[in-house]
């Protein structure tokens, strides 16, 4: 029977299939093949003897938390409180893109602006809508929910910023506890290795502490260029062009012409001279 890994606790294998959860134990024969199975991951099980025979090829993999197949990732960035950073939001966008996820920007705490703020951080929205992404508020819950159908995603973003709040707007039952240091939906006794996917309607959501503390380390030049995906429309003179200290740029003058933020370039700039 076909099914997916929704809860691993030490060696204890939660799968979820069309007939319900069932606990099991993985076959030898991964920890021979030094594959171990994750959340996320989809299986074919032995329901009689409870043991998963065949793990799925994986779309992905992230670690910290050890989640495969991850679709989309929530960035819930706030306006105020803690203040809105553009580098930071810039920062995710890029790193969740190279890891072939789809970001979704959910902005949070516009109640906390101002007529004045709010029409800026309004421009902001539809600059990221128009270059393709989706933008959402926390007030938008149930157009979310029409993104997230049968989705793995998972949320990232400052402490503070609002994620546990949206993740309750989203189910009550869930009930966690928001302005908490800690951001483990899933913690307590299980210390060891326990990372937890929760179903949400028809979609599954993974709570990821350590996510928002991801560098671009393992992230080439190239690959944090491309996932600037407004400069890709422009050709420059310069074929391997990285829009720096080349001369007759066009993402530079699209920059000077305001086509492009002025914000998303500079952090662009900062991102690859720290590499
Ligand atoms: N004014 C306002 N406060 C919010 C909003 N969303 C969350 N908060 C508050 O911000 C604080 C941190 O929220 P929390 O969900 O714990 O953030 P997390 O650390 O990202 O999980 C809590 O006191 C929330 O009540 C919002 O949209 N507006
Ligand atoms: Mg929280
Ligand atoms: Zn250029």
């Amino acid at each position: 029977m076909e099914g997916t890994i929704v809860k691993i606790i030490s060696n204890l294998y939660t799968v979820k299939t069309s007939s319900g959860l069932y606990d099991c134990h993985a076959r030898g024969k991964f920890r021979n093949d030094a594959l171990t199975p994750l959340v996320g991951d989809k299986c074919i099980i032995d329901v009689e003897n409870k043991y998963i025979l065949e793990l799925k090829p994986r779309e992905n993999e992230l670690t910290r938390p050890s989640i495969s197949n991850v679709n989309l990732a929530l960035i819930v960035t706030s306006v105020k409180k803690p203040n809105l950073s553009l580098n930071l939001l810039d920062k995710m966008i890029s790193i969740i893109t190279i890891k072939q996820i789809t970001p979704i920007l959910v902005f949070t705490k516009l109640d906390l602006l101002d007529k004045e703020e709010k029409k800026n951080i309004r421009l902001l929205m539809n600059y990221y809508k128009k270059i393709g992404y989706q933008v959402f508020t926390n007030q938008e819950v149930k157009k979310l929910f029409k993104v997230l159908k049968n989705k793995i995603v998972v949320v990232t973003g400052q402490t503070g910023a609002g994620k546990s709040t949206l993740i309750n707007k989203m189910d009550k039952n869930l009930n966690l506890k928001t302005d908490e240091i800690s951001e483990s939906l899933g913690r307590g006794k299980h210390t060891t290795r326990h990372v937890e996917l929760f179903q949400i309607k028809n979609f599954y959501l993974a709570d990821t502490p350590g996510f928002s503390s991801l560098d671009f380390q393992d992230c080439s030049k190239e690959e944090i260029k491309n996932s600037f995906v407004e400069f890709k429309k422009y050709a420059c003179p310069f074929k391997d062009c990285m829009h720096f200290k080349e001369q007759e740029c066009l993402v530079k003058k699209a920059v000077e012409k305001e086509e492009i933020l002025a914000s998303r370039y500079q952090n662009y700039i900062d991102f690859i001279k720290n590499k």
